[in-house]
């Protein structure tokens, strides 16, 4: 592999082993065909990665082997040169049928790929293995092994990495199913150590890749602010004729924005999905994620956001729903803690009584004056925190979902059914709290605030936020 040319990886090894799963997780790439049944692929197919429109690194999926044995038994015959053995087995054998994959398989290699052995190392080591791993060898490829691990079964791992020291430059594990970000950096870091001629490139490769993410965080930190700012600033009004129900219009308003709000969500997680590049399959959540609850469940309030004296704090502090916190305090946790109206607060409220979750305090201001009846903007500071929180779980949930990954096998349950908050914002420190303050309070009144300063401190904490969560 020449030094000016896009590095270019082969991902080679026996059929169904999961080559074609290491492959998709490592190029971040759900279009490659992955399939429970072997023999899944049958000819090379080139992914490459490109940052930037600009093609940094390339894998190539390729079929398993055939016929490893004969193969074998082939290039230990050989007598020619070593650098003709791959050209004149492929030359040999390209018209058999049963070396269809051999050929195939080996084909990138002949055109200066560097080779990723993929093995599930839950199974037992096979001579068919050991033949593999000679053929290998003998191509004088740079190369390095994966032990992909199908099943959670660790009694081979030995003897699978006391066999590969024989035959490869590097080792290393990596699940495709669970592999998370810094993984694919540290499976490209080592891929370096296989050839000394690599390094450069290579080094240049994992920098594109750590700018990348950095990149893609601040492509989250613009989404969220633009939802919060949205979702948060929501304001307008509406016409009032004398002697119209008010209550009424009050709920109707209030179930709109309750609409509104749940599309936005949706639609900036949708375009976080796209940003981490998972475009074709469901992420399906955990059965008891929390992200499953409604929005306005009372569970997510519960689990969510900052807890009882936070919130005081926080609402003393920014103007907020300070009821919210009071209520929280006196009733236990059991009140959804938002109401319809801000001024109207008490007539509605008690109307409203009895409906869950919309009673309390106030969640989305309104106010009539004259004609008009002005809506929002939301008045109560926890739906600023349970909003992040919902978004920062989601974030934690896609950056780890590998692309190799087709369905949700392992369940990661929430058994601790106590309220205890599981979001990040709670454990923020009281600085980022007061960040969050006045971002809120700059929502509330924009045309008062600094908001330079303040949407520079706002995003600088979720960045940090991001990052931490990508190193988890
Ligand atoms: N549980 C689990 N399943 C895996 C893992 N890696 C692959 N699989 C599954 O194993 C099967 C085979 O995976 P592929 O990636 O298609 O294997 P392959 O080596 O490309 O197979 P061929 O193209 O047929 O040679 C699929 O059903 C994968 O979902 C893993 O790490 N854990
Ligand atoms: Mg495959």
């Amino acid at each position: 592999m020449k030094n000016d040319r896009v590095p270019e990886f082969a991902v080679v090894g026996h059929p169904n082993e999961g080559k074609s799963s290491v492959l998709s997780t490592l190029a971040e790439d759900d279009s490659v065909r992955i399939s429970p049944m072997p023999g899944e692929t049958r000819e090379c197919q080139s992914f490459p990665v490109t940052i930037d429109g600009q093609e940094i690194i390339r894998f190539i999926d390729t079929p398993g082997f055939q016929n490893p044995r004969k193969t074998l038994q082939w290039m230990q015959n050989y007598t020619g040169k070593d650098e003709t053995l791959i050209r004149d087995f492929i030359e040999a054998h390209k018209n058999d049928t049963d070396f269809h994959d051999d050929c195939r398989l080996l084909q990138p290699l002949l055109e200066g790929a560097g080779i990723i052995f993929v093995v599930d190392g839950s199974r037992p080591l096979r001579n068919m293995d050991k033949a593999e791993m000679e053929i290998l060898r003998l191509t004088g490829c740079p190369r390095m092994a994966i032990i992909n691990c199908k099943e959670e079964e660790a009694a081979w791992l030995g003897k699978w990495q006391r066999e590969f020291r024989k035959h490869f430059n590097s080792i290393r594990l990596f699940n495709s199913c669970q592999a998370t970000y810094r993984e694919r950096i540290e499976l490209l870091e080592s891929l370096k150590s296989i050839d000394q001629d690599l390094q450069p490139v290579l080094d240049r490769v994992v920098t594109a890749f750590e700018q990348d993410w950095l990149e893609r965080n601040n492509q989250v930190v613009k989404l969220l602010i633009d939802f919060l700012e949205e979702g948060l600033g929501y304001s307008h009004s509406i016409s009032f004729k004398a002697g119209a129900d008010e209550e009424a219009l009050q709920t109707r308003l209030y179930e709109q924005y309750v609409q509104f709000i749940r599309t936005r969500e949706k639609k900036s997680q949708e375009r976080m999905r796209a940003l981490y590049k998972h475009n074709i399959f469901n992420l399906d959540l955990p059965p008891q994620s929390i992200l499953k609850e409604d929005l306005f469940s009372e569970k997510t309030w519960e689990f969510l956001g900052l807890n009882s004296s936070q919130l005081i704090m926080a609402g003393a502090l920014s103007g907020a729903a300070v009821g919210a916190g009071a209520d929280l305090v006196a009733g236990g946790l059991s009140v959804g803690a938002f109401a319809v109206v801000g001024g109207l607060v008490g007539a509605v409220g008690t109307a409203l009584k009895g409906k869950k979750f919309l009673s309390g305090t106030r969640l989305l201001g309104m106010r009539l004056d004259k004609q008009l009846l002005y809506v929002g903007p939301v008045k109560n500071i926890q739906l600023l925190f349970v909003l992040l929180d919902r978004q920062l779980l989601f974030y934690k949930h896609i950056i780890n979902w590998a692309h190799g990954r087709r369905d949700y096998d392992r369940q990661i349950s929430h058994q601790d059914e106590s309220p205890v908050k599981s979001g990040y914002t709670s454990e923020w420190n009281r600085d980022d709290r007061m960040i969050c303050e006045s971002f809120f309070r700059s929502l509330q009144n924009p045309e008062k605030e600094d908001k330079k300063d303040v949407y520079t401190k706002f995003s600088s904490l979720l960045q940090r936020t991001l990052q931490k969560i990508s190193l988890e």
